[in-house]
């Protein structure tokens, strides 16, 4: 049959689960085309291949968190001994690091696409979509069209970022898509939106000496756990950032100097006004469903939010395939669009069964002081089990390397979520302070081990680490003990 289309998957979006796939498939002897194409932003800015993750997301907002971190470190170094003239005057250079990390960007560009030469998956710069269920039609740059066939296709078109429908958001705000190679120094910002993004974002600007404000619609971090997201908020607002909490724009209009009117009403219905440099938009992420005509093809969308609602990553058209931030319901992480995809393309040429186990993810937000978790929040746990049936052991904790610059350790919190019975199945863990995705991560693999309360008791830590504080958790929330450490 293989014969009848000219590839045996064509895989529309050259980003994490797309280019995992696609490696996957070529290696298990499938021929394989990519489609990818970037549609610029509303302020211009466009990239290379790999999607979301290299070019606009995880890669330069872990560069940018970290060129943050190094500020803050140059400054404890001098409590350590370190001899740093002028260290009071010390400031970013703004083109010097948007030009680090572009650079970097731009170099994992090219080893990607030498990557897909090497393993021969054709790599079709064009903006793909359905002729008809086995028809690609991808029109490229030049505004030709390149039309190619399929035995199976791959949606992987992950999402873009949403603007508010409000006068002059598109023409003066920026979104993520924009802010890690902005020409000019962002300035004093205005971040709209208390999701991950959002609370990243205002984080590292904060970090880089920039006049950062957070705007909070409702509640910080919805879906993660309530207690630790407003722990790194507090810890946000001790370090300079500033939240309005209860509040939408109205409107932005741009001053005869460059800089941003922003109105906007606060939960009693006031409008106010303010002036910011920049205005970034993280209010969510829509899925890029709409160019692929995918009525061509008979697939159908959630009609709220335009995802796919495939089970097993397949979608109502036997035949295609959807993996990544276009999923619904889904974790719109990269480790899980390249799991998923990899596993996918396993299953379709490499004879393989296992599918793809979307519980358990463990993530992290990179704001200043980190969080990093993995499974139940204690609010779904109390919703699913009861208050009845779960135990919540916490504790605060210092760690070493904050003691001698006197860095403030009260937020360098965490917690275990159990099941009070039998075997005390640990159900999520939860952890603010430094390297959080760095101390999580081998929970994670312990949790999907089956980690219940007793073993992470016997679980001798490593000293001094931050890490092992999950070793020596022992006061419940229960009992009321107060889970600040005694010395
Ligand atoms: P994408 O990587 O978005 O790739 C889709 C590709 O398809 C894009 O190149 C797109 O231009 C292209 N495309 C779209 N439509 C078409 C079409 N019709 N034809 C051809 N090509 C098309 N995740 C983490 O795990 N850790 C993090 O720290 C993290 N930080 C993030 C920070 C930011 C600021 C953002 C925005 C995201 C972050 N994410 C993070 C999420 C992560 O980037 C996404 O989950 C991941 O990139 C999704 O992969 P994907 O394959 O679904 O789509
Ligand atoms: P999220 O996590 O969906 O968060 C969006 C935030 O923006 C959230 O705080 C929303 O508040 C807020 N929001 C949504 N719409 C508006 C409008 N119209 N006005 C003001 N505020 C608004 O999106 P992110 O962009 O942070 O990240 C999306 C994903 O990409 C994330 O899961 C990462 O994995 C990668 P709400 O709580 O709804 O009131």
């Amino acid at each position: 049959i293989a014969d009848q289309y000219q590839y045996d998957l064509v895989v529309l979006g050259g980003g994490s689960g797309g280019l995992a796939a696609a490696k996957q498939a070529t290696e298990l002897g499938a021929k394989v085309a990519v489609f990818d194409y970037v549609i610029p932003s509303p302020q211009g800015t466009k990239w290379g291949l790999g999607g979301t993750c290299v070019n606009v997301g995880c890669i330069p907002k872990k560069l940018m968190h970290q060129a943050a971190l190094l500020g803050e470190a140059v400054h404890e170094a001098t409590a350590f001994g370190w001899q740093i003239p002028e260290v009071k005057s010390v400031k970013i250079d703004w083109e010097a690091l948007t030009t680090a990390v572009q650079n970097h960007v731009k170099s994992v560009n090219w080893v990607t696409r030498v990557e897909l030469r090497n393993k021969k998956v054709e790599y079709i710069n064009a903006l793909g979509y359905f002729k008809d269920p086995h028809t690609i039609g991808g029109i490229m740059k030049n505004g030709e069209e390149k039309v190619v066939t399929a035995k199976n296709v791959l949606i992987a078109v992950g999402g873009r970022p949403n603007y508010p429908d409000i006068p002059g958001a598109v023409e003066y705000g920026i979104t993520s898509d924009d802010i890690f190679s902005l020409s000019k120094p962002p300035g004093k910002t205005l971040v709209v939106g208390a999701g991950y993004i959002g609370l990243e974002c205002a984080g590292f600007l904060n970090g880089l000496g920039y006049d950062a404000t957070i705007m909070v619609r409702s509640i910080i971090l919805r879906g993660f756990d309530q207690q630790m997201a407003n722990i790194i908020a507090e810890e946000m607002e001790t370090r300079g950032v500033h939240f309005i909490y209860q509040a939408k724009p109205k409107a932005l209009e741009k001053q005869a100097d460059g800089s941003i009117l922003v109105h906007w009403v606060d939960k009693d219905g006031q409008i106010h006004k303010d002036v910011y440099d920049t205005v970034l938009f993280a209010i969510g992420r829509k899925a890029l469903t709409k160019d692929l005509k995918l009525e061509n093809a008979g697939v159908f969308v959630v009609p709220e939010n335009e995802k796919i609602d495939a089970l097993n990553e397949q979608t109502n058209v036997p035949h295609v395939y959807a993996v990544g931030d276009v999923l619904h319901k889904k974790p719109e992480l990269t480790p899980v669009a390249i799991h998923a995809g990899k596993l996918l393309a396993k299953r379709l040429y490499g004879n393989a069964t296992e599918l793809m186990d979307y519980t358990n993810v463990a993530t992290t937000v990179f704001s200043p002081l980190e969080y990093g978790c993995v499974g139940l929040s204690e609010e779904q746990a109390i919703a699913i089990h009861g208050e009845d049936s779960i135990e919540i052991y916490h504790a605060y904790y210092k760690p070493t390397e904050f003691f001698v610059p006197q860095k403030d350790n009260s937020r360098c919190y965490l917690k275990v979520v159990a099941l009070r019975n039998n075997d005390q199945k640990v159900l999520g863990l939860h952890f603010v302070g430094p390297n959080a995705g760095e101390v999580i991560q081998g929970f994670a693999t312990a949790i999907k081990c089956n980690l219940t309360f007793p073993l992470l008791k016997s679980t001798v830590g490593i000293h001094p680490t931050i890490a092992e504080e999950f070793t020596r958790v022992n006061i419940t929330k229960r009992s009321g003990m107060d889970p600040k450490p005694q010395s």
